[in-house]
Protein backbone atom coordinates (compact mmCIF):
# COMPACT_ATOMS: atom_id res chain seq x y z
CA UNK A 1 0.00 0.00 0.00
CA UNK A 2 1.40 3.40 -0.94
CA UNK A 3 0.46 5.14 2.15
CA UNK A 4 3.02 2.45 4.15
CA UNK A 5 5.94 4.38 2.89
CA UNK A 6 5.36 7.51 4.71
CA UNK A 7 5.53 4.72 7.85
CA UNK A 8 9.42 5.53 7.14
CA UNK A 9 9.79 9.16 7.60
CA UNK A 10 8.28 9.77 10.87
CA UNK A 11 11.30 10.34 13.07
CA UNK A 12 13.67 9.93 10.20
CA UNK A 13 15.29 13.17 10.95
CA UNK A 14 16.44 12.67 13.81
CA UNK A 15 19.62 9.76 15.09
CA UNK A 16 18.85 7.22 16.81
CA UNK A 17 20.39 7.46 20.39
CA UNK A 18 20.35 4.94 23.21
CA UNK A 19 18.46 7.21 25.68
CA UNK A 20 15.26 6.41 23.07
CA UNK A 21 15.10 3.19 25.04
CA UNK A 22 13.94 2.54 28.36
CA UNK A 23 16.01 1.78 31.32
CA UNK A 24 16.83 -1.30 31.59
CA UNK A 25 16.25 -1.87 28.38
CA UNK A 26 18.85 -5.00 26.49
CA UNK A 27 21.30 -4.29 23.55
CA UNK A 28 23.19 -7.76 22.67
CA UNK A 29 24.34 -10.00 20.48
CA UNK A 30 23.51 -12.99 18.54
CA UNK A 31 24.99 -16.31 17.24
CA UNK A 32 24.01 -20.20 17.12
CA UNK A 33 26.08 -23.20 17.80
CA UNK A 34 26.96 -24.72 14.78
CA UNK A 35 27.95 -21.59 13.41
CA UNK A 36 30.39 -20.29 15.14
CA UNK A 37 32.08 -23.32 17.55
CA UNK A 38 33.46 -25.78 15.35
CA UNK A 39 34.97 -28.35 17.32
CA UNK A 40 33.25 -31.01 15.87
CA UNK A 41 34.85 -33.70 17.24
CA UNK A 42 35.89 -32.75 20.29
CA UNK A 43 34.69 -32.34 24.20
CA UNK A 44 32.90 -35.49 23.87
CA UNK A 45 30.23 -33.80 21.34
CA UNK A 46 27.92 -36.65 19.25
CA UNK A 47 27.07 -35.30 15.85
CA UNK A 48 23.92 -33.25 15.16
CA UNK A 49 22.25 -33.57 11.82
CA UNK A 50 23.81 -30.34 10.54
CA UNK A 51 27.53 -32.24 10.85
CA UNK A 52 26.10 -34.99 8.31
CA UNK A 53 23.81 -32.89 6.34
CA UNK A 54 27.04 -30.82 5.32
CA UNK A 55 29.14 -33.86 4.09
CA UNK A 56 26.42 -34.32 1.26
CA UNK A 57 28.57 -31.19 -0.59
CA UNK A 58 26.12 -30.10 -2.52
CA UNK A 59 24.00 -29.25 0.39
CA UNK A 60 26.35 -26.37 0.62
CA UNK A 61 27.11 -23.28 -1.92
CA UNK A 62 30.84 -23.38 -1.12
CA UNK A 63 30.92 -27.15 0.07
CA UNK A 64 31.84 -26.11 3.71
CA UNK A 65 30.68 -27.11 6.69
CA UNK A 66 31.42 -26.01 10.56
CA UNK A 67 33.53 -28.47 11.27
CA UNK A 68 35.73 -25.43 12.60
CA UNK A 69 33.62 -22.67 11.87
CA UNK A 70 34.94 -19.72 13.65
CA UNK A 71 36.23 -22.23 16.71
CA UNK A 72 34.27 -20.14 19.26
CA UNK A 73 34.97 -23.11 21.12
CA UNK A 74 38.41 -22.20 21.79
CA UNK A 75 38.13 -18.24 21.27
CA UNK A 76 35.15 -17.87 23.65
CA UNK A 77 37.46 -15.79 26.09
CA UNK A 78 38.81 -13.43 23.75
CA UNK A 79 35.32 -13.47 22.02
CA UNK A 80 33.71 -12.42 25.03
CA UNK A 81 36.23 -10.09 25.89
CA UNK A 82 35.52 -8.12 22.61
CA UNK A 83 31.92 -8.32 23.56
CA UNK A 84 32.47 -6.56 26.67
CA UNK A 85 35.02 -3.95 24.82
CA UNK A 86 32.11 -2.79 22.34
CA UNK A 87 30.01 -2.27 25.38
CA UNK A 88 27.04 -4.83 24.74
CA UNK A 89 25.19 -5.96 27.53
CA UNK A 90 23.89 -9.34 26.35
CA UNK A 91 24.78 -12.48 24.55
CA UNK A 92 22.59 -14.61 22.37
CA UNK A 93 24.40 -18.18 22.11
CA UNK A 94 23.10 -21.70 21.74
CA UNK A 95 23.50 -24.33 23.50
CA UNK A 96 24.76 -27.55 20.90
CA UNK A 97 22.50 -30.66 22.24
CA UNK A 98 24.23 -33.49 21.29
CA UNK A 99 27.37 -31.51 23.07
CA UNK A 100 25.00 -32.11 26.34
CA UNK A 101 23.54 -35.59 25.27
CA UNK A 102 25.84 -37.21 22.57
CA UNK A 103 23.59 -39.52 21.36
CA UNK A 104 20.36 -37.19 22.40
CA UNK A 105 19.12 -40.08 24.45
CA UNK A 106 19.56 -38.46 27.70
CA UNK A 107 21.07 -41.34 29.46
CA UNK A 108 24.28 -39.73 29.91
CA UNK A 109 25.71 -35.98 29.91
CA UNK A 110 28.70 -35.25 28.75
CA UNK A 111 30.69 -33.47 31.34
CA UNK A 112 32.82 -31.92 29.15
CA UNK A 113 30.00 -30.40 27.03
CA UNK A 114 28.76 -29.23 30.58
CA UNK A 115 32.03 -27.65 31.06
CA UNK A 116 32.01 -25.89 28.25
CA UNK A 117 28.85 -23.55 28.79
CA UNK A 118 29.67 -23.52 32.42
CA UNK A 119 33.11 -21.58 31.17
CA UNK A 120 31.09 -19.11 28.25
CA UNK A 121 28.89 -18.65 30.76
CA UNK A 122 31.26 -17.42 33.55
CA UNK A 123 33.27 -15.72 31.05
CA UNK A 124 30.51 -13.54 30.39
CA UNK A 125 28.72 -12.47 33.85
CA UNK A 126 32.70 -11.37 34.80
CA UNK A 127 32.36 -8.93 32.14
CA UNK A 128 28.65 -8.12 33.06
CA UNK A 129 27.32 -9.53 30.07
CA UNK A 130 23.80 -11.32 30.60
CA UNK A 131 23.44 -15.14 29.07
CA UNK A 132 20.28 -15.28 26.72
CA UNK A 133 20.89 -19.22 25.96
CA UNK A 134 19.06 -20.65 22.84
CA UNK A 135 18.26 -24.67 23.51
CA UNK A 136 17.54 -25.61 19.90
CA UNK A 137 19.19 -23.72 17.07
CA UNK A 138 18.68 -26.81 14.50
CA UNK A 139 21.37 -29.06 15.78
CA UNK A 140 19.63 -31.72 16.26
CA UNK A 141 21.48 -34.73 17.77
CA UNK A 142 21.93 -37.31 14.47
CA UNK A 143 21.05 -40.05 16.51
CA UNK A 144 17.38 -39.07 17.15
CA UNK A 145 17.02 -38.59 13.86
CA UNK A 146 18.74 -42.00 12.55
CA UNK A 147 17.31 -44.16 14.56
CA UNK A 148 13.35 -42.40 15.13
CA UNK A 149 12.87 -39.57 12.65
CA UNK A 150 13.71 -36.74 14.44
CA UNK A 151 10.90 -33.60 14.58
CA UNK A 152 8.44 -36.06 12.86
CA UNK A 153 8.14 -38.38 15.78
CA UNK A 154 6.24 -37.77 18.92
CA UNK A 155 9.30 -39.28 21.13
CA UNK A 156 11.25 -35.93 20.37
CA UNK A 157 9.21 -34.24 22.67
CA UNK A 158 10.33 -36.37 25.78
CA UNK A 159 13.81 -36.04 24.39
CA UNK A 160 13.48 -32.44 24.24
CA UNK A 161 12.08 -31.97 27.68
CA UNK A 162 15.25 -34.12 29.33
CA UNK A 163 17.74 -32.02 27.64
CA UNK A 164 15.80 -28.79 28.78
CA UNK A 165 16.13 -30.10 32.41
CA UNK A 166 19.42 -30.84 31.50
CA UNK A 167 20.13 -27.10 31.18
CA UNK A 168 18.20 -25.77 33.19
CA UNK A 169 19.40 -27.75 36.36
CA UNK A 170 23.11 -27.35 35.23
CA UNK A 171 23.17 -23.20 34.06
CA UNK A 172 19.65 -21.94 35.51
CA UNK A 173 21.29 -20.63 38.11
CA UNK A 174 22.93 -18.01 36.45
CA UNK A 175 20.99 -18.22 32.66
CA UNK A 176 17.93 -16.13 33.15
CA UNK A 177 16.94 -15.84 29.99
CA UNK A 178 15.74 -19.00 27.57
CA UNK A 179 14.78 -19.79 24.44
CA UNK A 180 13.70 -23.47 23.65
CA UNK A 181 13.48 -23.45 19.82
CA UNK A 182 14.90 -20.58 17.51
CA UNK A 183 12.68 -20.83 14.19
CA UNK A 184 10.79 -24.10 14.24
CA UNK A 185 9.06 -22.70 11.13
CA UNK A 186 12.72 -22.97 9.20
CA UNK A 187 13.31 -26.54 10.36
CA UNK A 188 9.83 -27.41 9.36
CA UNK A 189 9.43 -25.73 6.09
CA UNK A 190 13.24 -25.72 5.10
CA UNK A 191 14.20 -28.86 6.75
CA UNK A 192 11.21 -31.76 6.00
CA UNK A 193 9.81 -29.53 3.21
CA UNK A 194 11.89 -27.44 0.43
CA UNK A 195 15.00 -29.07 1.77
CA UNK A 196 17.31 -26.53 2.00
CA UNK A 197 18.33 -27.19 5.57
CA UNK A 198 18.91 -30.34 7.33
CA UNK A 199 17.72 -32.80 7.98
CA UNK A 200 17.14 -31.99 3.90
CA UNK A 201 13.91 -34.80 3.85
CA UNK A 202 11.71 -34.44 1.43
CA UNK A 203 9.30 -37.14 1.56
CA UNK A 204 5.92 -36.26 2.03
CA UNK A 205 5.64 -32.66 1.82
CA UNK A 206 2.53 -32.00 2.01
CA UNK A 207 2.08 -33.40 5.64
CA UNK A 208 5.93 -33.32 6.76
CA UNK A 209 6.30 -29.86 7.82
CA UNK A 210 3.16 -29.61 9.66
CA UNK A 211 4.09 -32.35 11.55
CA UNK A 212 7.66 -31.61 12.75
CA UNK A 213 6.13 -28.19 13.58
CA UNK A 214 3.27 -29.72 15.32
CA UNK A 215 6.11 -31.72 17.47
CA UNK A 216 8.42 -28.61 18.10
CA UNK A 217 5.66 -26.62 19.50
CA UNK A 218 4.57 -29.41 22.10
CA UNK A 219 8.46 -29.86 22.91
CA UNK A 220 8.43 -26.10 23.88
CA UNK A 221 5.09 -26.47 25.82
CA UNK A 222 7.13 -29.33 27.66
CA UNK A 223 9.96 -27.72 28.40
CA UNK A 224 8.26 -24.63 29.63
CA UNK A 225 6.37 -26.84 31.94
CA UNK A 226 9.29 -28.19 32.93
CA UNK A 227 11.51 -25.26 34.10
CA UNK A 228 7.53 -24.30 36.03
CA UNK A 229 7.21 -26.53 37.91
CA UNK A 230 10.71 -27.82 38.63
CA UNK A 231 13.04 -24.18 38.03
CA UNK A 232 10.75 -21.27 38.14
CA UNK A 233 10.49 -20.43 42.11
CA UNK A 234 13.83 -21.10 42.83
CA UNK A 235 15.60 -19.88 39.43
CA UNK A 236 12.96 -17.01 38.69
CA UNK A 237 14.00 -16.80 34.75
CA UNK A 238 11.63 -16.06 31.80
CA UNK A 239 11.31 -19.09 28.62
CA UNK A 240 10.50 -17.90 25.43
CA UNK A 241 10.20 -19.39 22.17
CA UNK A 242 11.35 -17.61 19.20
CA UNK A 243 9.60 -17.13 15.57
CA UNK A 244 11.19 -15.41 11.98
CA UNK A 245 8.72 -13.14 10.77
CA UNK A 246 8.88 -11.39 7.72
CA UNK A 247 6.62 -8.39 7.54
CA UNK A 248 3.79 -8.56 4.90
CA UNK A 249 2.25 -5.38 3.75
CA UNK A 250 -0.79 -5.71 1.56
CA UNK A 251 0.63 -5.34 -2.14
CA UNK A 252 -3.00 -3.50 -3.02
CA UNK A 253 -6.24 -1.84 -1.47
CA UNK A 254 -8.05 -4.99 -2.91
CA UNK A 255 -9.88 -7.71 -0.27
CA UNK A 256 -8.11 -10.45 -1.93
CA UNK A 257 -4.69 -8.92 -0.99
CA UNK A 258 -5.63 -7.72 2.61
CA UNK A 259 -6.70 -11.09 3.15
CA UNK A 260 -4.02 -12.96 1.75
CA UNK A 261 -1.75 -10.73 3.59
CA UNK A 262 -2.94 -11.90 6.93
CA UNK A 263 -3.18 -15.66 6.05
CA UNK A 264 0.53 -15.19 5.33
CA UNK A 265 0.70 -13.94 9.32
CA UNK A 266 -1.41 -16.60 9.97
CA UNK A 267 0.97 -19.13 8.55
CA UNK A 268 3.88 -17.57 9.30
CA UNK A 269 3.45 -16.22 12.97
CA UNK A 270 -0.03 -17.42 14.22
CA UNK A 271 0.97 -21.07 13.30
CA UNK A 272 2.99 -20.97 16.59
CA UNK A 273 1.37 -18.23 18.46
CA UNK A 274 -2.06 -19.11 18.10
CA UNK A 275 -2.13 -22.32 20.01
CA UNK A 276 -0.14 -20.48 22.95
CA UNK A 277 -2.43 -17.50 23.12
CA UNK A 278 -6.01 -18.23 21.81
CA UNK A 279 -5.64 -22.23 22.22
CA UNK A 280 -5.41 -23.60 18.58
CA UNK A 281 -4.15 -23.46 15.25
CA UNK A 282 -5.39 -20.71 13.16
CA UNK A 283 -8.65 -20.75 11.63
CA UNK A 284 -7.22 -20.58 8.24
CA UNK A 285 -4.60 -23.40 8.70
CA UNK A 286 -7.45 -25.38 10.36
CA UNK A 287 -10.10 -24.69 7.04
CA UNK A 288 -7.23 -24.85 4.30
CA UNK A 289 -5.04 -27.74 5.77
CA UNK A 290 -7.70 -30.08 7.02
CA UNK A 291 -6.12 -33.34 7.66
CA UNK A 292 -2.85 -32.44 6.80
CA UNK A 293 -2.77 -30.15 10.42
CA UNK A 294 -1.95 -32.43 13.26
CA UNK A 295 -4.64 -32.41 15.84
CA UNK A 296 -3.98 -30.49 19.07
CA UNK A 297 -5.58 -32.91 21.83
CA UNK A 298 -7.03 -30.61 24.94
CA UNK A 299 -3.99 -32.02 26.81
CA UNK A 300 -1.49 -30.42 23.82
CA UNK A 301 -3.91 -27.16 24.75
CA UNK A 302 -3.84 -27.24 28.44
CA UNK A 303 0.14 -27.31 28.26
CA UNK A 304 0.39 -25.30 25.55
CA UNK A 305 -2.05 -21.77 27.10
CA UNK A 306 0.16 -19.13 27.89
CA UNK A 307 3.43 -21.20 27.87
CA UNK A 308 5.52 -18.29 27.13
CA UNK A 309 7.02 -15.57 29.24
CA UNK A 310 8.29 -13.43 26.24
CA UNK A 311 8.41 -13.42 22.16
CA UNK A 312 11.58 -13.44 20.56
CA UNK A 313 11.54 -12.22 16.66
CA UNK A 314 13.91 -12.89 14.25
CA UNK A 315 13.52 -9.89 11.81
CA UNK A 316 15.24 -9.13 9.14
CA UNK A 317 13.47 -8.07 6.06
CA UNK A 318 9.66 -7.20 4.14
CA UNK A 319 7.69 -7.93 1.37
CA UNK A 320 4.37 -6.80 -0.26
CA UNK A 321 1.84 -9.96 -0.40
CA UNK A 322 -0.61 -10.27 -3.31
CA UNK A 323 -3.23 -12.50 -3.88
CA UNK A 324 -2.56 -15.59 -6.54
CA UNK A 325 -4.27 -18.54 -7.33
CA UNK A 326 -1.61 -21.21 -8.16
CA UNK A 327 1.64 -20.09 -6.45
CA UNK A 328 4.56 -22.49 -6.87
CA UNK A 329 6.91 -24.40 -4.53
CA UNK A 330 5.93 -26.98 -1.94
CA UNK A 331 2.31 -27.49 -0.02
CA UNK A 332 3.01 -25.02 2.38
CA UNK A 333 3.46 -21.90 -0.55
CA UNK A 334 0.87 -23.26 -2.88
CA UNK A 335 -1.70 -23.28 0.13
CA UNK A 336 -1.13 -20.03 1.10
CA UNK A 337 -2.00 -18.85 -2.39
CA UNK A 338 -0.14 -15.84 -2.02
CA UNK A 339 3.21 -14.06 -3.78
CA UNK A 340 5.83 -12.33 -2.35
CA UNK A 341 6.64 -9.38 -4.30
CA UNK A 342 9.76 -6.89 -3.46
CA UNK A 343 8.28 -4.01 -5.46
CA UNK A 344 5.72 -1.29 -4.89
CA UNK A 345 2.91 -0.94 -6.87
CA UNK A 346 4.74 2.10 -9.20
CA UNK A 347 7.66 -0.31 -9.55
CA UNK A 348 10.24 1.21 -7.29
CA UNK A 349 12.18 -1.49 -4.96
CA UNK A 350 11.08 -2.18 -1.57
CA UNK A 351 14.43 -1.21 -0.14
CA UNK A 352 17.82 -1.50 -0.57
CA UNK A 353 19.17 -5.79 -1.26
CA UNK A 354 21.73 -6.83 0.85
CA UNK A 355 23.91 -9.73 -0.42
CA UNK A 356 21.18 -12.41 0.55
CA UNK A 357 18.70 -12.85 -2.55
CA UNK A 358 15.86 -12.69 0.44
CA UNK A 359 17.02 -9.98 2.71
CA UNK A 360 16.07 -6.49 1.15
CA UNK A 361 16.35 -3.34 3.85
CA UNK A 362 13.34 -2.30 4.78
CA UNK A 363 13.34 -0.64 8.46
CA UNK A 364 9.76 0.30 8.63
CA UNK A 365 8.75 -3.50 8.52
CA UNK A 366 10.29 -4.34 12.19
CA UNK A 367 7.87 -1.45 13.10
CA UNK A 368 4.69 -3.08 12.10
CA UNK A 369 5.37 -6.99 12.90
CA UNK A 370 6.50 -5.55 16.40
CA UNK A 371 3.14 -3.43 16.36
CA UNK A 372 1.19 -6.65 15.03
CA UNK A 373 2.74 -8.85 17.36
CA UNK A 374 1.43 -6.46 20.57
CA UNK A 375 -2.12 -5.73 18.91
CA UNK A 376 -2.62 -9.19 18.37
CA UNK A 377 -1.06 -11.10 21.04
CA UNK A 378 -2.24 -9.53 23.57
CA UNK A 379 1.00 -6.91 24.11
CA UNK A 380 3.63 -9.76 25.48
CA UNK A 381 7.26 -9.12 26.63
CA UNK A 382 8.73 -8.97 23.10
CA UNK A 383 12.74 -9.77 22.64
CA UNK A 384 14.54 -8.98 19.02
CA UNK A 385 16.32 -11.37 19.21
CA UNK A 386 18.00 -11.47 15.83
CA UNK A 387 18.33 -8.36 13.22
CA UNK A 388 21.07 -7.79 10.95
CA UNK A 389 22.37 -7.99 6.68
CA UNK A 390 24.97 -9.50 4.90
CA UNK A 391 27.56 -8.73 2.39
CA UNK A 392 28.79 -10.91 -0.21
CA UNK A 393 32.49 -12.59 0.93
CA UNK A 394 33.59 -12.57 -3.30
CA UNK A 395 32.92 -9.00 -3.22
CA UNK A 396 35.23 -7.94 -0.29
CA UNK A 397 38.58 -7.57 -2.06
CA UNK A 398 41.05 -5.64 0.81
CA UNK A 399 40.66 -5.95 4.66
CA UNK A 400 40.15 -2.04 5.06
CA UNK A 401 37.44 -2.76 2.17
CA UNK A 402 35.86 -5.45 4.97
CA UNK A 403 35.80 -3.17 8.21
CA UNK A 404 34.10 0.04 5.87
CA UNK A 405 30.45 -1.13 6.32
CA UNK A 406 28.57 1.43 5.64
CA UNK A 407 25.66 -0.08 4.81
CA UNK A 408 25.00 -1.87 7.42
CA UNK A 409 25.98 0.94 10.09
CA UNK A 410 22.91 2.25 8.03
CA UNK A 411 21.03 -1.02 8.31
CA UNK A 412 20.85 -0.68 12.34
CA UNK A 413 20.20 2.94 12.40
CA UNK A 414 17.16 2.47 10.78
CA UNK A 415 15.75 -0.73 12.07
CA UNK A 416 16.70 0.66 15.53
CA UNK A 417 15.50 3.62 15.36
CA UNK A 418 11.71 1.86 13.93
CA UNK A 419 12.26 -0.30 17.18
CA UNK A 420 11.88 2.76 19.56
CA UNK A 421 9.37 4.06 16.91
CA UNK A 422 7.27 0.80 18.06
CA UNK A 423 8.14 0.84 21.60
CA UNK A 424 6.44 4.63 21.29
CA UNK A 425 3.72 3.04 20.15
CA UNK A 426 2.95 0.74 23.09
CA UNK A 427 4.74 -2.47 22.07
CA UNK A 428 6.47 -3.72 24.95
CA UNK A 429 10.00 -4.44 23.47
CA UNK A 430 12.31 -5.33 26.06
CA UNK A 431 15.80 -5.67 24.29
CA UNK A 432 17.41 -6.17 20.99
CA UNK A 433 20.15 -8.72 19.38
CA UNK A 434 22.53 -8.10 16.51
CA UNK A 435 22.55 -10.49 14.54
CA UNK A 436 25.49 -11.35 14.10
CA UNK A 437 28.43 -10.99 16.19
CA UNK A 438 30.85 -12.68 14.05
CA UNK A 439 30.78 -13.51 10.09
CA UNK A 440 29.83 -17.24 10.60
CA UNK A 441 28.89 -20.15 8.89
CA UNK A 442 25.12 -19.29 6.97
CA UNK A 443 23.58 -22.31 6.20
CA UNK A 444 23.42 -23.23 2.80
CA UNK A 445 25.33 -20.26 1.96
CA UNK A 446 28.55 -21.35 3.70
CA UNK A 447 30.53 -18.65 4.01
CA UNK A 448 29.72 -16.93 0.91
CA UNK A 449 27.62 -14.43 3.12
CA UNK A 450 28.87 -12.35 6.36
CA UNK A 451 26.43 -10.98 8.29
CA UNK A 452 28.71 -9.93 11.11
CA UNK A 453 29.56 -7.20 13.25
CA UNK A 454 33.01 -8.48 13.76
CA UNK A 455 34.97 -9.61 10.92
CA UNK A 456 36.61 -12.82 10.46
CA UNK A 457 39.50 -13.45 8.46
CA UNK A 458 39.08 -17.06 7.00
CA UNK A 459 42.38 -17.16 5.35
CA UNK A 460 44.38 -15.74 8.03
CA UNK A 461 43.69 -17.59 11.44
CA UNK A 462 40.30 -16.71 11.82
CA UNK A 463 41.48 -13.37 13.50
CA UNK A 464 38.02 -11.41 14.54
CA UNK A 465 38.45 -7.24 13.38
CA UNK A 466 35.61 -4.96 14.15
CA UNK A 467 33.92 -3.71 11.49
CA UNK A 468 32.72 0.02 11.36
CA UNK A 469 29.36 -1.14 12.38
CA UNK A 470 31.09 -2.69 15.42
CA UNK A 471 32.50 0.58 16.14
CA UNK A 472 28.87 2.85 15.45
CA UNK A 473 27.08 -0.11 18.06
CA UNK A 474 29.55 0.66 20.34
CA UNK A 475 29.51 4.57 20.55
CA UNK A 476 25.60 4.15 20.19
CA UNK A 477 25.90 1.84 23.69
CA UNK A 478 27.77 4.34 25.36
CA UNK A 479 26.20 7.62 24.51
CA UNK A 480 28.51 9.15 22.78
CA UNK A 481 25.90 9.95 19.94
CA UNK A 482 23.73 11.84 22.55
CA UNK A 483 24.76 15.53 21.91
CA UNK A 484 22.80 16.76 24.87
CA UNK A 485 23.59 13.46 27.08
CA UNK A 486 25.09 15.37 30.32
CA UNK A 487 26.37 12.19 31.84
CA UNK A 488 30.20 12.61 31.37
CA UNK A 489 30.90 9.49 33.05
CA UNK A 490 29.86 7.41 29.80
CA UNK A 491 31.26 10.05 27.31
CA UNK A 492 34.73 9.65 29.21
CA UNK A 493 34.53 6.12 28.76
C1 LIG B 1 18.06 -16.64 10.75
O1 LIG B 1 16.96 -17.10 10.02
C2 LIG B 1 18.75 -17.77 11.50
O2 LIG B 1 18.19 -17.92 12.79
C3 LIG B 1 20.24 -17.59 11.59
O3 LIG B 1 20.83 -18.74 12.07
C4 LIG B 1 20.79 -17.15 10.25
O4 LIG B 1 22.17 -17.08 10.22
C5 LIG B 1 20.18 -15.81 9.92
O5 LIG B 1 18.80 -15.95 9.83
C6 LIG B 1 20.63 -15.20 8.60
O6 LIG B 1 20.12 -15.94 7.54
O7 LIG B 1 13.47 -19.71 2.93
O8 LIG B 1 14.16 -19.58 0.65
O9 LIG B 1 14.11 -17.61 1.99
C7 LIG B 1 16.21 -16.11 9.32
C8 LIG B 1 15.21 -16.75 8.40
C9 LIG B 1 15.43 -18.52 6.85
C10 LIG B 1 15.71 -16.26 6.14
C11 LIG B 1 16.03 -19.02 5.55
C12 LIG B 1 16.35 -16.77 4.88
C13 LIG B 1 16.60 -18.42 3.29
C14 LIG B 1 15.98 -19.41 2.44
N1 LIG B 1 15.89 -17.22 7.20
N2 LIG B 1 15.88 -18.05 4.50
S1 LIG B 1 14.32 -19.04 1.99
Amino acid sequence: MANAKNGSCDGALKEVRRSDFPEGFVFGVATSAYQVEGARREGGKGDSIWDVFCEKKENIMDRSNGEIAVDQYHRYKEDVELMAKLGFGAYRFSISWPRIFPDGLGTKISAEGVAYYNNLIDSLLEKGIQPYATLYHWDLPYNLHNSMGGWLSEKIVEYFALYAEACFANFGDRVKHWITINEPLQTAVNGYGVGIFAPGVREDTSIEPYLAAHHQLLAHAAAYAVYKEKFKATQGGDVGLVLDCEWAEAFSDKEEDKIATERRLDFQLGWYLDPIFYGDYPAVMRQRLGDKLPKLSEKDKELLSNAIDFVGLNHYTSRFISHVQKPRGIHFYQVQEMERIAKWNNGEVIGDKAASEWLYIVPWGIRRTLNYIATRYRNPKIYVTENGMDEEDSEISTLSEALNDIKRVGYFKGYIAAVAQAIRDGADVRGYFAWSFLDNFEWAQGYTKRFGLVYVDYKNGLTRHPKASALWFSRFLKGEDDEDNNNTEINKG
